[in-house]
């Protein structure tokens, strides 16, 4: 890529970090000493304002401002295998072509005295609140719609701020049509720490569970880990219904009028948005024999659980963030929790015989049974285990008696592989069976077995599918054009939340475009004409103009361009650029190859999904300068990645994988 061509793309970028590399201009003098090395680690995929540390108010070496910037997205989580369900989360504020969206909405973390503002960036098309369950905050604050403040709408900011006041385990969730959209996922746990000097973490946990890094006070209390739980309840009814349409009119009818809560009968139990075997994975509770451990619970459900720890009896020290005085900590092996309720445990790994039954791995789940299944077929639910340092296996599960490796194919929550071993009846194991089975009982037939029904198809996670070059910019432009379009709400029209105008642009062939875009909302917005190489970006939050330059191809070509922040294209955010004359696009000649080398830098590594974020350089021919998601194939390539890392690396267009990793010294 040349120079100035990752200079025109980097625009936005650099008029984004000049704007928030540099942290709050102190007032005060407190504000004057220094706040420590502490810096927030990047969140994979989030803008770097995501969280923004300011001024150290008591001057005890930690930021005392905490900014945190949240916008609320529709995401498909792949909730067990197979099994793709459609979920609104808060999320940090995102950019490029990849999200730092998880199910459950991050955990916040802040400290006592702390000034917190929670910025709400509403890029949905319904709207939203934020209601801070639990701490002491002003009225004004409580994110109650209507009540104590309009709904934030979409392209609309809101910002509620309060300082934290009492330590303990809280929650925050969506205060809107609560019965829909605290169900859909609007809900985090928010942690208040004790006030302590130098009382450095990480201030949001994407996608609960582990907290990497404890607070002072939980390591005054004599605790080695800490986790974060979150409990969740779904009808999946109502989760697959924004996927069935993209009139938004049309979801809230189906969400609100069509969909009856009182009739809800849920089939989806989730521990941090996962149900088993997934939680095994991505929530086991990591312990060693002799540490304490603690465990924050919260049900963001709509339905007492029943958490029960096998082998264990923990104390219960907090509920719903108040502490329990010491002596009356007592101990139990099934917690009730309501829905909205918060209990903090203590456990005590190790033999002694009184709190703990000795090394192993031990279940964890809720004991209401049908919790311990997906759908009704169990194993499943929110079912995990407390696993002891030594006992996992090569893979990175627990180390079990047999095999868990058959929870792990989609068949067998669609139904189709016995429950037991076709052994124990003197039979064979049988082809899928269709529901006239049932009936079958002659000699040869199949045996009788029940069929389920076909999981929802998952709308396409692939960014890199959509995103094909199909022209690519001439080398020297013969003339120079500059055009204003305008985004946002504004610009909707009829049946649309977000639009740009004008929407069909007109340009000659081999053109220098300027594009002034003024984004006439509050959130982000990213304009993308994904099928030019280099791939052109703008991408800000307003209300704000920013103006950025491509160049057309020599030939007579359409080209699409989309807001590519999610849902927005859908809509309304959708448009054309016409060159020349137009044209569907002609594939360019066919190259030899269809493999590209690139180089980058890893951002993250998802092992479930065989998926590796990169930040990279232009891969020309393919993919602009960008931290972008790729698919990995074969998903051994991601065994040793790890953030940071330097890597050369080949895509083969055709499969749109990377498909060959090397690592680059330094
Ligand atoms: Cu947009």
């Amino acid at each position: 890529m040349t120079m100035s061509a990752r200079l025109r793309l980097g625009l936005t970028v650099l008029a984004m970090l000049a704007a928030l590399g540099v942290p709050c201009p102190p007032a005060g003098r407190a504000a004057d000493r220094p706040v420590g090395p502490w810096q927030e680690p990047p969140i994979p995929c989030a803008t770097e304002r995501a969280v923004v540390l300011g001024r150290d108010l008591d001057g005890d070496g930690d930021p005392d401002e905490i900014d945190i910037h949240l916008e609320v997205d529709e995401i498909q989580e792949e909730v067990y295998p197979g099994q793709f369900e459609t979920f609104w989360v808060f999320a940090p504020e995102g950019k490029g072509m990849c999200s730092p969206a998880r199910l459950p909405s991050p955990t916040i973390r802040v400290e006592v005295g702390d000034h917190v503002r929670i910025h709400l960036h509403n890029t949905h098309y319904l709207p939203h609140t934020i209601h801070v369950h639990g701490t002491i905050h002003p009225n004004a604050m409580d994110g109650v719609p209507d009540f104590t403040q309009a709904p934030v709408r979409p392209g609309e900011t809101f910002t509620y701020e309060f300082v934290a006041r009492q330590p303990g385990t809280f929650w925050y969730h969506c205060h809107v049509q609560t019965d829909v959209h605290v169900l859909m996922g609007l809900a985090g746990m928010l942690i208040v720490e004790p006030n302590r000097p130098r009382n450095n973490f990480r201030h949001l946990i994407v996608g609960a569970g582990r907290i990497p890094d404890l607070a002072k006070a939980e390591r005054e209390e004599g605790y080695g880990r800490e986790y974060s739980l979150v409990y969740m309840d779904i009808d999946d009814r109502l989760n697959q219904i924004p996927a069935t349409n993209t009139n938004p009119s049309e979801i809230e009818r189906r969400m609100h009028r069509d969909y009856d809560t009182t009739q809800r009968r849920p089939n989806i139990f989730l521990l941090n948005g996962r149900a088993f075997p997934f939680t095994l994975r991505d929530t086991p509770i990591d312990v060693r024999a002799g540490e304490r451990v603690k465990l924050r619970i919260l049900n963001a459900g709509a339905r007492t659980i029943a958490l029960h720890t096998h082998g264990h009896h923990p104390l219960i020290t907090a509920l719903d963030g108040y502490p329990v005085p010491a002596g009356q900590r007592i101990a139990r092996d099934v917690f009730s929790v309501l829905p909205a309720q918060r209990v903090d445990l203590e456990l005590r790994p190790g033999d002694d015989g009184r709190y703990a039954s000795g090394p192993g791995v031990w279940l964890m789940h809720d004991h209401s049974e049908q919790a311990v299944t997906n759908n009704g077929i169990n194993p499943g639910g929110d079912l995990t285990a407390i696993v002891y340092e030594g006992f996992r296996a090569a893979d990175g599960l627990p180390r079990v008696a047999t095999s868990l490796k058959r929870f792990f194919d989609p068949e067998y929550y669609r139904g189709k592989i016995p429950v037991f071993d076709p052994s124990i009846f003197h039979a064979q194991a049988t082809a899928p069976s269709s529901p006239d089975a049932r009936t079958a009982t002659a000699a040869g037939d199949d045996p009788p077995y029940p069929t389920r029904r076909e999981p929802a198809a998952a709308r396409a996670d692939d960014t890199v599918a959509e995103h094909r070059i199909v022209a690519t910019s001439c080398r020297s432009p013969r003339s120079f054009q500059r055009i204003l379009v305008k985004e946002g709400s504004r610009q909707a029209q009829p049946g649309e939340v977000y639009g740009f105008e004008p929407r069909l642009l007109h340009v000659e062939r081999c053109q220098d475009v300027e594009l002034v875009v003024e984004n006439t909302d509050s959130v982000r917005h990213a304009l993308m004409i994904p099928g030019l190489n280099p791939m052109f970006m703008v991408e800000f939050r307003g209300p704000s103009t920013e103006s950025a330059h491509f160049v057309t191809p020599d030939r007579d070509i359409t080209l699409p361009f989309h807001c590519h922040v999610a849902t927005h294209e859908e809509m309304g955010m959708h448009g054309e650029i016409v060159v020349g004359l137009g044209g569907p696009p002609v594939p360019e000649p066919d190259t030899a190859s269809h493999l590209h080398e690139g180089r980058g830098v890893v951002v993250s590594v998802d092992l479930r999904k065989s998926r590796l974020v990169l930040d990279h350089e232009e891969i020309p021919g393919f993919m602009a300068a960008m931290v972008m998601n790729y698919l990995v194939n074969p998903p051994s390539l991601l065994q040793g990645l790890h953030p940071g890392e330097k890597i050369r690396f080949t895509i083969d267009e055709d499969q749109r994988a990377i498909v060959r990793v090397a690592p680059l010294p330094g």
